[in-house]
């Protein structure tokens, strides 16, 4: 196999040159994150707190802790004294409402364990041409850790959800940015559908240790494959709702993409877009790492990558490096549980020295494919899933 050297990505032209529209916010060089028990993620934000895993440190089967990017809306709340006895409330259409603690939680009901996607509603955002509102997320606002803790639908059915019920409201105990801790920071729900579904859950642990305070310690919503912004850290209260939830996040553009295009760049009309629901289909190549310079001779490169699709799985992944005129199908493993991403792998012949672009295109298995460029534009910049490309030099 090739042999993998320096990166020259400063050097090369930025990815997708041909496409107009492409800068990635990695070429800019991000600051890097500096924090005890995280990697050096790549910092798009620092009030609130917003960090991306670059797409090289999301090459792991099961995305370890420090490796998992960080979107804070808010200021990190305050949580201290015994993780136990943080008690959070289930109200609202529900025959018995509760109170109970994190400890009580773990030990009535079954504890489950899965790899589940985290992905921020706005992963991708940069691409979209012009610049939408927002994060410049490139691919790296989504991770696969492990997580375990019972099933939302556990204990809304302890609860008792009244046929009234059609929607949830979830809170989390993070002041504003402002520091106010008398309003939500931000407060999103899903449809009970959703919320019932038994990979929804309500988490105390993540890769088997207790959740880091940055990612919503002691106990966490994880609501995989929707926007992770309804996976609400620090979790107080859910209140079970007769109406769609319409705390901060809900409305307006938030969370939100047309129902029928509209002119990249333009206003929008608020009445027609609808709700972010399933994350779009997305493949990462995470080895080798772009801008990787090859040596001389160097003929096959096995590269690797993860894709994933919302509710959705992966039916196949294909490579190109001739700029999307011949496609090579690579290999797609199974996902570890349903709401896991999945790993593809692919050897790919380099007929010559020279410039590459290698793009990795999945589908899912609705049909749904990934497009060429960010569709769909919108003004705060959802669903923006373009093929992934990296670049390769081989030296001569
Ligand atoms: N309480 C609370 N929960 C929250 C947020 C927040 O600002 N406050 N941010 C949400 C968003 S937008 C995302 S993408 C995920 C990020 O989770 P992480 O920081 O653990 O990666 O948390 C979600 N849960
Ligand atoms: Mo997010």
């Amino acid at each position: 196999m090739a042999t993998v050297g320096a990166s020259v990505g400063a050097s090369l032209p930025p990815v997708g040159a041909a496409f107009a529209q492409s800068t990635p916010a990695a070429a800019k060089g991000p600051k890097l994150l500096e924090m005890d028990g995280k990697a050096k993620l790549a910092i798009l934000g620092d009030k609130p707190l917003v960090a991306e895993t670059q797409a090289e440190l999301m090459d792991d089967d099961v995305t370890p802790t420090d490796k998992l990017f960080i979107r804070n809306n808010g200021q990190v709340p305050d949580v201290t004294g015994d993780a136990k006895a943080w008690k959070i409330k289930i109200d609202g259409e529900v025959n018995t409402p509760l109170e109970i603690s994190v400890g009580e939680l773990a030990s009535r009901f079954p504890n489950v364990t899965y790899n589940l996607m985290l992905e921020c509603g706005g992963n991708g955002r940069s691409f979209f041409a012009p610049e939408a509102r927002g994060n410049q997320w490139t691919n790296g606002g989504a991770g696969c850790p492990q997580w375990t803790g019972v099933r939302l639908a556990d204990v809304l059915k302890a609860a008792g959800v009244k046929p009234s019920a059609v929607y949830t409201g979830h809170y989390g105990a993070d002041p504003t940015l402002a520091g106010e801790t008398d309003k939500p920071t931000i407060s999103r729900g899903v449809p009970m559908a959703k919320a019932m579904e038994e990979h929804t859950l309500i988490a105390f642990k993540l890769n088997g240790q207790d959740i880091p305070l940055i990612h919503g310690a002691p106990v966490r919503l994880v609501v995989p494959g929707w926007p992770a912004s309804a996976s609400t850290k620090w979790l107080k209260r859910i209140w079970v709702r007769d109406k769609e939830h319409d705390g901060p996040g809900m409305g307006g553009f938030s969370y939100r993409v047309p129902k029928t295009p509209i002119v990249p760049g333009s206003k929008g009309n608020e009445k027609d877009m609808a709700i972010l629901e399933s994350m779009p289909v997305r493949s990462v190549i995470t080895f080798p790492a772009d801008g990787t310079r090859l040596a001389a001779g160097a003929r096959k490169l096995d590269l690797r990558g993860h894709a994933w699709a919302g509710d959705y799985d992966i039916k196949t992944v294909d490579i190109s490096t001739d700029y999307g005129v011949t496609w090579k199908s690579a290999k797609v493993n199974p996902p570890a549980n349903k709401f896991a991403w999945q790993r593809f792998t692919a050897s790919i012949d380099l007929p010559t020295a020279g410039y590459y672009e290698v793009w990795a295109r999945a589908t899912d298995s609705k049909g749904v494919t990934q497009p060429f460029a960010a569709a769909n534009w919108n003004p705060q910049g959802y669903g923006g899933n373009p093929i992934n490309r990296i670049r390769v030099l081989v030296e001569s």
